[in-house]
């Protein structure tokens, strides 16, 4: 992309209601933009760092099994009735009157609706497990929308739904998706935390968050250092393989991580040795929830078991919040000049400033890096305009690219340009053709991982 093309409308005050950086710097950079309490629209910018996030959201769910679809955003309160949640849900939920007098709702999530398409459409113990997901817009009237995308009242969130015949079964597809949240957040250069969390109004006996830490994190955490320091790497395991994944959540859940809201002082001292206990606050991303027959017993989802007749499928839920991720990959990753985008999920893989615009030498090898870097599967943007330098590398250094290729008169002479990172501000002098093969080798990996 060129930028004298693009829609980038950077603004040049410092936004004064936002609060945290990432509200700050996303309505800054022209990522968002605000049109009612909680509601925003996504500019250009923003929906790519969006896309990113689903696209490996996707990936991961697949992976571990789970099969993807789309649910509308609007239901028919009926189903809720049902399940009881209609009256329980309260405020939050937005209730809608059709030209029919029909209630309806805007959904804040799907367990009443994927509960009642899997009770019509299976009825055999042969059709289990199953794991339905899907990446649709949820709306929840906040009482206090705030720090933009972060708590907003329309949101993309990433919900599955899992069905089987078993506790055992359903424990099994629990694991598989809290070691896909294990995976999915470290792509995204994430320490994100499973936590064990109360359940709220979605119900059910087993639930952990993931938090990432964060100074403006809205809920008090307290854990063992140890567990932020894990990592699976490239560890091979193998998701059908059910000792393997349960020992995968028992190595992370067994350090104590709580909320504020499960939080055990006198465990904590017990458990903690003084050195490794951190007390801090965090940013919930993720909440997985197994709940057993909650929605399938009262909504008569049940399947025919050769051994028990019919009985009501064990179920489970699992969100991730897309649209928060995209401020909670700011809070984690942001300097005073601006975001800095972890490779995977940043909007452009890497930025051209010509340093000369209108010099042909500057423009000649601006247009062969631009279109080389395109033909080698990369994403560029190209400051085309006729600013000065320092403007330029501030707009770059603000929208956080983490790559910057600066091309200028002198160094073409010496037939080098200069490569930098956002994140450590370190420079080196190379020919272009050693700059995009170090780009291209940097990407690679991070936007087809094997593992
Ligand atoms: N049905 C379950 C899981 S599918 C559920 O709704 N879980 S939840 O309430 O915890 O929401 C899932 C994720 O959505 C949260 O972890 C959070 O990351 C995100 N989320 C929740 N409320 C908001 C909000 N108001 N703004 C932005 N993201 C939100």
């Amino acid at each position: 992309m060129r930028l004298t093309k693009y829609f980038l409308p950077v603004l040049k005050e410092t936004p004064s209601d936002a609060q945290i950086a990432s509200h700050r710097l996303m309505l800054r950079a022209g990522m968002i933009r605000q049109s009612a309490a909680g509601l925003y629209s996504w500019l250009p910018l923003g929906y790519k760092v969006l896309r990113r996030i689903e696209d490996i959201v996707h990936e991961e769910q697949q992976r571990a099994g789970a099969i993807a679809m789309l649910m509308p955003t609007i239901q028919s309160a009926d189903l809720w009735r049902e399940s009881g949640r209609y009256d329980d849900y309260g405020q939050e939920m937005l209730r809608i009157t059709d030209r029919h007098e029909r209630d309806l709702l805007f959904g804040p999530t799907n367990e009443e609706m994927i509960t009642d398409i899997f009770r019509k459409l299976v009825n055999s113990y042969k059709d289990l497990p199953k794991i339905l997901y899907h990446i649709q817009w949820k709306f929840r009237d906040e009482i206090r929308p705030r720090f933009g995308v972060m708590r907003a009242r329309e949101f993309l969130m990433k919900d599955a739904y899992s069905f089987d015949l078993t506790e055992a079964d359903a424990i099994h597809s629990y694991n598989r998706m809290m070691v896909a949240y294990l995976k999915t957040f470290e792509r995204m250069d994430l320490k994100a935390v499973p936590m064990r969390a109360d359940t709220g109004p979605i119900g059910g006996d087993h639930s952990h968050e993931f938090l990432i830490l964060a100074e403006t994190g809205e809920s008090e955490v307290f854990l063992d250092r140890d567990v932020v320091e894990k990592s699976l790497g490239d560890r091979a395991f193998d998701y059908e393989d059910r000792a393997q994944v349960a020992s995968i959540v028992e190595e992370w859940t067994t350090p104590y991580a709580r909320t504020d809201e499960t939080h055990d002082a006198a465990l904590f001292e017990k458990q903690v040795p003084q050195e490794r206990q951190v007390t801090a606050r965090g940013i919930e991303i993720g909440h997985v929830f197994y709940f057993g027959t909650k929605y399938s017993a009262p909504m008569k989802a049940e399947v025919n078991d050769p051994e028990r007749g019919l009985v009501p499928v064990e179920m489970g839920s699992y969100g991730i919040g897309i649209s928060r991720l995209v401020a909670a990959i700011i809070e984690a990753n942001h300097d005073e000049n601006g975001m800095i985008w972890p490779e995977a999920v940043t909007p452009f893989d890497v930025a051209i400033v010509n340093l000369k615009q209108g010099d042909a030498q500057a423009d000649g090898a601006c247009e062969s890096l631009y279109a080389g870097l395109k033909a080698a599967g990369l994403d560029p943007l190209y400051d085309d305009r006729s600013e000065r330098a320092g403007a330029k590398f501030a707009t770059m250094d603000l929208i956080g690219i983490p790559w910057r290729i600066t091309v200028g008169p002198r160094g073409l002479k010496n037939g080098v340009v200069e490569l930098t990172s956002r994140r450590s501000g370190a420079s080196e002098e190379l020919s272009p053709e050693a700059a995009l093969a170090k780009l291209a080798s940097i990407y690679q990996p991070v936007r087809s991982p094997s593992a």
